[in-house]
């Protein structure tokens, strides 16, 4: 099994993003599936070309996105990803689209085909906070997973989703009240979400991971 593993590089006013440092900590090798590391460029349009450019290279049979969600308390299992950029800060080339499509042809919201709950579940058996999120946002990073998906039906068979950590300890100094999440914990908890990924191919669990609002 080939799994591609994506993590992106600073953006805002952040020196550092946990994602891409968690992403280099990862093995190669985990179980019988081969690890193949991707650093994005926190872009909209170039993020997805990259992505594509490397699911033909690597034909993967699961792409794992990471990114970095700034106030976020817990590794928070991405549900959806909708057909919409509208950022709220330039990206990294200075783009900052507002309502735009991302892909006319495309639907209005692709669900992850990962076992979204099975992942929580897991990661919160090893005593480290998680939870499904039922929105990835409007900036590169929900523009990553829906390209994710996209992709994923356009090359078949292929299964994607995402996954957004905290901010790192260190990025929350002068930063009162802001949660963060050392990363040796959402080491763990994505080795455990790799490790989910690879045992459960088939339907998900059925528990709750619903909010009220
Ligand atoms: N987080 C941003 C984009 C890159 C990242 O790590 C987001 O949540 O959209």
């Amino acid at each position: 099994m080939k799994i591609l593993l994506t993590g992106f590089d600073p953006f805002g006013e952040d020196k550092i993003n946990p994602s891409i440092e968690l992403v280099k900590k990862v093995e190669e090798k985990i179980g019988n599936a081969e690890i193949f590391k991707l650093e994005i460029p926190t872009v909209f349009k170039k993020s997805g070309k990259i992505l594509e450019e490397n699911i033909k290279r690597i034909r993967p049979d699961v792409i794992l996105c990471i990114g970095q969600a700034g106030g976020r308390s817990s590794i928070t299992v991405e549900r959806i990803a909708i057909n919409i950029d509208d950022a709220r800060i330039s990206d990294n080339l200075g783009e900052k689209p507002i309502d735009e499509k991302i892909r006319d042809d495309g639907d209005n919201a692709y669900f992850s085909n990962l076992p979204i709950k099975k992942i929580v579940e897991e990661i919160k058996k090893e005593n480290i906070p998680a939870e499904i999120s039922n929105s990835a946002g409007t900036f590169v990073c929900n523009h990553l997973m829906y390209e994710s998906l996209y992709l994923a039906k356009k090359y078949k068979n292929i299964r994607a989703g995402f996954i957004h950590i905290p901010y790192l300890p260190e990025q929350v100094i002068n930063k009162a009240n802001t949660p963060s999440m050392d990363l040796e914990n959402s080491l763990k908890a994505i080795n455990i979400a790799i490790k989910t990924i690879i045992n459960h191919n088939g339907e998900d669990v059925k528990i709750s991971g619903g909010k009220i609002s």
